[in-house]
């Protein structure tokens, strides 16, 4: 793929102020390929702290924002984050869908509002296994990319991610091909349905347990333009996979 690589860490429910802190060291230090846009995703509670002592050239995002800028909502969080550290916010994430219920239409209110906000999104989607066996693959992921697309009015703050759910945290990673496959027939979905400009210049970053030992092939392929890294973000490989393209 010849676009700029969008790599994402998602730290999700990991880390304490000790532990983040010791994360953050290595990446402040690590040589970072410059042609790589690089983001992580911090626990809230953690955002702001994260913000004053990573470098800054890498982001900082959100995992997930609720709806509206504010009001009666018990315990969720608005996405007028952008003074406080995320430029960028995770929503639809697998975990969301089907740890804690969110659909389509949820996750469409909320890229609308993210990015009405200012905020980057990044916008997950993928199939169970289930779906996948039973050839589905396509019909749930044009339907979720549909949602979301429905939304958007300027890509340029948008990144894809194509997570299938039983990859995810599991150590089975989509090999290289059936990435690119998913991967190819999204930009052509995009093609068709969006626009031949947002079709070539959108990012589609894969999702699901990438690791220093399998980014490199799946970044060769020609669709896949970067990560969303779960588990290994929090390791110091994270460095190899930002740098995953020679
Ligand atoms: C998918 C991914 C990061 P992992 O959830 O979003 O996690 O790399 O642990 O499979």
């Amino acid at each position: 793929a010849h676009r700029r690589l969008f790599v994402g860490g998602n730290w999700k429910m990991n880390g304490d102020r000790e532990s983040l802190e010791r994360l953050v060291g290595t990446l402040n230090i690590a040589s970072l390929h410059d042609q790589t846009e690089v983001v992580c995703a911090a626990p809230s509670i953690y955002l702001d702290f994260v913000r004053s002592i990573l470098d800054p050239r890498i982001a900082v995002a959100a995992q997930n924002r609720f709806k509206v800028a504010k009001g009666a909502f018990t315990s969720e969080i608005s996405p007028l984050t952008c003074g406080l550290g995320a430029d960028w916010v995770i929503l639809g994430h697998s975990e969301r869908r089907h740890v804690f219920g969110e659909g389509d239409e949820l996750i469409g209110q909320k890229v609308a509002h993210a990015l009405e906000s200012g905020l980057g999104v990044i916008a997950c989607i993928g199939e169970k296994l289930e779906e996948r066996e039973a050839g589905t693959t396509e019909e749930v992921v044009y339907a979720q990319t549909q949602a979301i697309a429905e939304n958007v009015k300027d890509w340029g703050r948008v990144v894809p991610a194509y997570e299938p759910v039983w990859a995810i945290g599991t150590g089975k990673t989509t090999s290289p091909e059936q990435a690119q496959e998913v991967h190819g027939k999204l930009r052509a979905w995009l093609r068709v349905n969006v626009s031949d400009d947002v079709a070539d210049s959108l990012r589609l970053i894969y999702g699901g347990s990438v690791t220093g030992a399998n980014c490199r092939e799946l970044a060769s392929q020609r669709d896949v333009d970067g990560f969303l890294v779960g588990g290994a973000s929090l390791k110091p490989e994270f460095v190899d996979i930002v740098n995953a393209r020679p």
